[in-house]
């Protein structure tokens, strides 16, 4: 017992010296805490997957809707980006790995080519969940369409077989930076818009933007 007791002190001292050491380095954006584990964040079930039966939608204000099977998914350009994530709930983890196709290389790749007026694009999960962000920050190299986390596919809690993610890559400190919400674990489709619509959480009172350095957690509502 004194063993799991002294064990579960260095676990904590670790973390705490962690967050001083990112506050100081200007990582620790304001409001938020270190945390070691990687805490599990979700309405509803988590589905299972046969990747046969698996695909990622591409519709709205594209030039031409497309479905991608995983098989073709795997085809495409991948790349691998270091993170800092920001959840709204006040945990932050650091240096996270995640590796996938980023929604910049589909279009430079011309494999997504959204329409002249398109503005933002709507997440859309297998549950249902959905979050809206402009096209622009999805564009960012920060933002990634992720199958792998730390060298692994992702666990099933955490988005199997695909999610987005957005996080902080240090010393890029012009890259808009939002909470983690703004990325659906278990992705089936990308909505491109021609207008801002709120998704699940932002509909419910979260912040429209979302930014972790202006600490925009709740208030400013869709269209206010
Ligand atoms: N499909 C889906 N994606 C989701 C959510 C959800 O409820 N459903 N919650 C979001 C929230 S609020 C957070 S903080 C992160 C948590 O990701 P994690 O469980 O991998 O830590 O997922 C986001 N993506
Ligand atoms: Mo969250």
């Amino acid at each position: 017992m004194f063993k799991k007791i002294s064990k579960l002190r260095k676990k904590n001292n670790q973390r705490r010296e962690i967050e001083k050491e990112m506050k100081q380095a200007g990582r620790l954006p304001p409001g938020q805490r270190a945390t070691l584990k990687f805490p599990v964040l979700h309405l509803g079930r988590v589905p299972e997957y046969d990747l046969s039966q698996w695909s990622l939608k591409i519709l709205g204000a594209v030039e031409k809707p497309t479905k991608l099977s995983w098989e073709e998914f795997q085809q495409l350009p991948r790349t691998t980006v270091t993170l800092d994530i920001h959840c709204v709930t006040q945990w932050s983890k650091f240096d996270t790995v995640w590796e996938g196709v980023s929604l910049k290389t589909l279009t430079e790749f011309g494999y997504v080519k959204p329409t002249e007026n398109a503005t933002h694009i709507i997440q859309i999960a297998e549950s249902g969940y959905k979050t809206n962000l402009p096209m622009s920050v999805m564009l960012q190299d920060n933002f990634l369409l992720a199958t792998h986390f730390n060298g692994q596919p992702l666990a099933p809690e955490h988005g199997y077989p695909l999610r987005g993610v957005i996080g902080h890559i240090v010393g890029r400190k012009e890259l808009e930076d939002v909470y983690l919400w703004k990325g659906a674990k278990w992705l089936r489709g990308l909505k491109f818009m021609t207008k801002d619509e709120p998704g699940t959480w932002e509909v419910s009172g979260y912040h429209n933007e979302g930014d972790v350095w202006r600490e925009e957690r709740w208030g400013r509502r869709f269209g206010t």
